[in-house]
């Protein structure tokens, strides 16, 4: 396929994906796993760019309530957890120039050789590709060859079906161990699983109303839910307010802009981001326009 537009990779939550060909799945993994690089089987002579992203565990259930991510660009790597980045010197390869700035609720770091990372600082993490990239990836966004079934590609180059076969394949040390299968943390917990659901009726109800036509609000709402439920020490807002985030994004995608933040619900920001209608994160840096 001829690709005319960037292509975006989202990880988000106690870890729910979407790749660059829009696969959708869901991993939770406590190691660290290359999302996406360009040094891959038959080229391995490309690899000048890698992005890692490492979950957090927090509560008793160990899901994860952050991510910090490792971005290398030639001999440099930006490692950006706790809020904040520092720079590393690899010590080998090119120098790629970057740069790093605040657009909106995203800490992005944007290279010259077409890829941009931005994160939420928390467990957000949006991979920005250009065109020129595409069929050239691999990792846990998959190809962005622009068909999304062939995505679960193991480091090992083998197609699989099961997405925790495929993602254990990306781990970054072979000493960690490999994640088991999805666990449900609503399942044991009846009382937060109501108190969840009860939450993350937000995405369901009025307030979205006009962005149900658009974007389902239904997968989103489940993620909301699990999200919740395994969130449970000094996380509540957190999980709960990135799900609902996540659905707002994907509204604005849609071209629906939803003001959904109010002071009693996942209020984080000054007054002047807060005052500020509709927040629309939407990346300026790679616009479809200049492909056309
Ligand atoms: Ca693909």
């Amino acid at each position: 396929t001829d690709k005319k537009c960037p292509g975006t990779c989202t990880i988000y939550g106690s870890g729910h994906y979407k790749t660059f060909d829009e696969r959708t799945y869901g991993f939770q993994g406590k190691c660290g796993y290359v999302a996406v690089q360009n040094k891959c089987g038959n080229r391995p002579d490309q690899g000048n760019f890698t992005v890692i992203t490492e979950n957090v565990p927090c509560g008793t259930t160990g899901t994860t309530c952050s991510k910090s991510v490792r971005v290398q660009l030639g001999r440099t790597e930006l490692k950006l957890s706790k809020g904040t980045y520092e720079v590393v010197d690899l010590g080998g390869g090119s120098q790629i120039q970057y740069r790093v700035r605040t657009v909106g609720l995203y800490l992005t770091v944007e290279s010259d050789i077409g890829i941009a990372v931005l994160w939420d600082r928390k467990t957000t993490v949006r991979i920005i590709l250009e065109p020129q990239h595409s069929g050239a990836v691999c990792g846990l966004c998959g190809n962005f060859n622009g068909d999304g079934r062939d995505d679960f590609t193991t480091q090992g180059q083998m197609i699989v079906s099961s997405p925790v076969e495929f993602a254990n394949s990306w781990k970054v040390s072979s000493t960690c161990p490999d994640a088991e299968s999805n666990v449900d943390p609503c399942g044991a917990r009846p009382n937060r699983h109501n108190w969840a659901k009860m939450q993350c009726s937000i995405i369901t109800g009025t307030t979205f109303q006009q962005c149900h036509k658009k974007v389902d609000p239904t997968p989103f709402f489940e993620n909301c839910v699990k999200d919740s439920c395994a969130c449970d020490t000094g996380g509540d807002c957190e999980c709960f307010c990135t799900a609902v985030a996540a659905y707002a994004q994907a509204c604005t995608e849609a071209g629906v802009c939803v003001a959904w933040r109010t002071p009693e619900i996942c209020r984080k920001y000054n007054k002047s981001f807060f005052n500020s209608l509709c927040l629309c994160p939407t990346v300026p840096l790679l616009d479809c326009q200049a492909w056309h």
